[in-house]
């Protein structure tokens, strides 16, 4: 078997494909990751707040019809708001996708196993919420064919990518006025259009 995925090639294999999405990023090593490697006006870095990256994706999903917007969460962050995926499959947005980067671990606070670790399956959880697009990848092929979708077709998709456990090489300056401020001009400077692109 070949090695597991890690989340900054992951997460740079997304970057390499992105123009006029918006990412919000989960807390830690996922928003590390992701300003590491592609640092956007775009990209919503999220502080603090674990369990709600999923959550302020789809509000911006759905009060911006106009804009795909792709949620990169944790598996212990999503495990505590699991009511989100039957949220997210009851307003069904076509815009959103969730892609979790499920290490089996709370990485950031030291590396704790999660449910994930244990077999829990966030990918068939998310078809039980009523979420049809949910799949579990693992591997480059994979992890692509996911993205071909996420950039394509109608969501919502939750996608699960099994990666492999390790910190980010990077950290983030905790901005919390500025970041956000930024991703806010950003997405009114893009102007609304007819459908997501
Ligand atoms: C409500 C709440 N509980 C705990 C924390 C501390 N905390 C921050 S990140 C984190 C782990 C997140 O795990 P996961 O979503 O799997 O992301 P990873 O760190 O593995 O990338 C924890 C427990 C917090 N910020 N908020
Ligand atoms: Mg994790």
């Amino acid at each position: 078997m070949s090695a597991p995925l890690t989340r900054a090639i992951a997460t740079r294999l997304l970057a390499e494909r992105l123009g006029n999405e918006v990412v919000v990023a989960n807390l830690g090593q996922a928003s590390f990751d992701l300003h590491a490697v592609a640092d956007r006006p775009l990209n919503c870095y999220t502080f603090g707040a674990m369990g709600q990256c999923s959550s302020i994706a789809l509000g911006i999903a759905l009060a911006r019809p106009d804009v795909r917007v792709i949620a990169l969460d944790g598996d212990g962050s999503l495990l505590m708001n699991l009511g989100s995926l039957c949220t997210i499959a009851t307003t069904a947005p076509p815009n959103y996708a969730l892609v979790v980067w499920d290490n089996e671990v709370h990485q950031t606070t030291g590396g704790q196993p999660t449910a994930t670790a244990a077999g829990s399956d966030l990918a068939a959880i998310a078809r039980g919420a009523g979420i049809e697009k949910a799949m579990t990848v693992r591997g480059e092929d994979e992890l692509q064919r996911a993205y071909d979708r996420i950039l394509s077709e109608p969501g919502p998709l939750v996608v699960n990518v099994k990666v492999a456990k390790g910190k980010s090489e990077s950290g983030l300056d905790r901005d919390v006025i500025g970041g956000p401020r930024r991703f806010i001009r950003a997405l009114a400077a893009r102007g609304r259009q007819s459908g997501a692109s």
